[in-house]
């Protein structure tokens, strides 16, 4: 055996035996149900996360190792669950999701019943992927505002210690700021740098991208912004200070990050979507522009009231028909051909958002599954793919192609430079790796100034068929298992069939149910000709599983 063999050998022995030696200070606890890598990465109460955190961080090292030492993101939090739940979820190193091959590893690290075991699962993997556990490995971290967070971090950086990791903590971030960190820092030598890999550098790149494409237009009025009283409502305000108030000037409410209790209680993204009605601490004013962002910051919806107060949401699907619609208009006034714009939904949207989008918009739909790392893929298939889900968590994708094309492009008239340089710009405002409400504030502020549009005459280009979702709390969500895109239920055998039935009765009507990768609950969807049959529909649904 070579000297340096035996080196390796004992290099590998040594950090099998700090893997275990800290895994003993992170014990896995006595919990019946196994956890699973889900929508969003492990999610659930912070109690119950302290081994899970540790745990990943040994799989965050291994990835990167595999990837030849790229940079490697993890951040905790748990967006917009409850402020007593946290979580945890990889970046891949050009800001994407983890890869979903990875997450039966993450499962099984997680689930590792001892620290011998998770030594050998550790030991495993690297050798079925051929790692050499010797390889360098870098990981950036950060978490959101959550009391937990700090205790899940120390969790984190054992795991990351014990794999002889090499790690960059980011602090108290929004997701997607780490998500653009991440990708600007594996970019930061190729020919195409993503950005600096700061807070600072992030804003400095919406700003600098919301001015040029603003250029010419009236500032926006004012908007008011629900911070969830998450990581938003700060960051938020350090973005504000970058751009100035010469061209954006907005209230923030529901902004208090010290009472951690506040985090998504009675406003937020998924309250003001699902609740339809304005946040705690809004005030309604007719026909001015509201948006609430959520607990992480990367999901928005926006909202108005009329002179009647009645109240209007704009959630994704409104977004990304803004979207697709500005980004249509531009690509014809420019001249530019070839390019396909594409828009990538859920089964949660709203069934008039896709016919508008396919009839009046002629753009292909896309439907995946729940969760942006279905979406983001399905996105990447388009020269510009737009990607919404319609709780307000999304962006959109210039392939790599496509601003080359745009870049090169030799226009015949003002007109043509000028639409064409408004795409470039947007393409820069709209962060390209992941949603991002910040980013996602910009790009519909800047639609709207090119449109001169209010928030009602954005709401007209369709009208949402009155819908419905719940959630319903069952014994085993895992027991919900689905198919063609979550639309149709196969187990438990019958439910769909039950489901159909009920469905026939409604005029437009539509409902599904699927197990949330988020809670520990079922939603059910219903959508209706009326808001009294939506509701109805989704009440009769929901007491279908009461009985099961
Ligand atoms: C996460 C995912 C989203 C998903 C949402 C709800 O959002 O990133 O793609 O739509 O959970 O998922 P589920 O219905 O499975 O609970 P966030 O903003 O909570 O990270």
């Amino acid at each position: 055996m070579s000297l340096d063999q035996e080196q390796q050998d004992q290099m590998i022995l040594h950090q099998l035996s700090q893997i275990e030696k800290f895994s003993s200070v992170h014990r896995r606890p006595d919990f019946d149900t196994n956890f699973a890598y889900g929508t969003a990465g492990f999610r659930m109460r912070a109690d119950l996360l302290d081994s899970v955190v540790y745990r990943v961080g040994l799989l965050a090292a291994l990835r990167s190792r595999k990837l030849d030492g790229e940079t490697i993101g993890v951040m905790i939090t748990a967006s917009h669950n409850p402020p007593e739940d946290n979580g945890v979820k990889l970046i891949d190193p050009q800001g994407e999701m983890l890869e979903a091959s990875w997450e039966v590893y993450a499962t099984k690290f997680a689930n590792a019943r001892s620290d011998e075991e998770l030594a050998r699962e550790y030991f495993n993997v690297a050798e079925t992927l051929k790692i050499r556990l010797d390889a360098p490995c870098k990981i950036a971290y950060g978490r959101d505002t959550r009391a937990s967070g700090p205790a899940l971090v120390s969790a984190l950086k054992d795991g990351l210690s014990a794999a002889g990791a090499e790690f960059s903590d980011y602090g108290v971030l929004t997701t997607p700021q780490l998500h653009y960190i991440v990708k600007c820092i594996n970019t930061a030598e190729t020919s195409s740098p993503y950005g600096e890999p700061s807070q600072a550098g992030y804003y400095k790149k919406l700003a600098a991208a919301f001015k040029a494409v603003m250029k010419g237009k009236p500032k926006p009025g004012l908007i008011t912004i629900d911070a969830a009283n998450g990581v938003g409502g700060p960051k938020l305000a350090e973005l504000l200070e970058v751009l100035g108030s010469e061209s954006l000037e907005a209230v923030i409410v529901n902004d208090d990050v010290e009472a951690t209790q506040k985090l998504n209680q009675q406003c937020g993204a998924d309250y003001v979507k699902t609740q339809q009605k304005l946040p705690a601490g809004a005030e309604p004013e007719a026909l001015q522009l509201y948006a609430s962002l959520d607990g992480d910051a990367d999901r928005i919806v926006f909202y108005y009231v009329d002179e009647a107060k009645k109240f209007f949401l704009l959630d994704g699907d409104k977004i990304a028909s803004l979207a697709a619609m500005f980004i249509q208009e531009l690509l014809e006034v420019s001249g530019v051909e070839d390019v396909e714009v594409g828009v990538v939904q859920t089964a949660y949207a709203n069934g008039s958002s896709t016919a508008y989008l396919q009839d009046v918009l002629k753009v292909p739909v896309t439907c995946t599954s729940t969760g942006v790392k279905h979406l983001h893929h399905a996105a990447q298939l388009y020269d510009i793919g737009v990607y919404f889900e319609a709780n307000g968590h999304g962006t959109v994708l210039f392939s790599a192609a496509t601003i080359k094309a745009l870049e090169s492009f030799e226009a015949a008239s003002p007109g043509q430079q000028s639409a064409v340089d408004t795409l470039l710009s947007l393409a820069d405002v709209i962060n390209q790796t992941v949603g991002d409400a910040l980013s996602d504030l910009l790009l519909v502020l800047t639609v709207l100034a090119h449109k001169s549009w209010g928030p009602s005459e954005w709401n007209m280009a369709y009208t949402d068929l009155p819908n419905r979702l719940v959630r319903v709390v069952v014994d085993d969500r895992f027991a919900f298992k689905t198919e063609d895109a979550e639309r149709r239920l196969v187990e438990p055998q019958g439910l769909q069939a039950q489901i159909d039935e009920l469905v026939k009765k409604y005029k437009f009507g539509r409902s599904f149910v699927r197990a949330s990768g988020t809670e520990d609950a079922v939603r059910v969807y219903a959508e209706a000709a009326t808001r009294l049959e939506a509701d109805e529909l989704a009440l009769k649904v929901s007491e279908l599983l009461k009985g099961l």
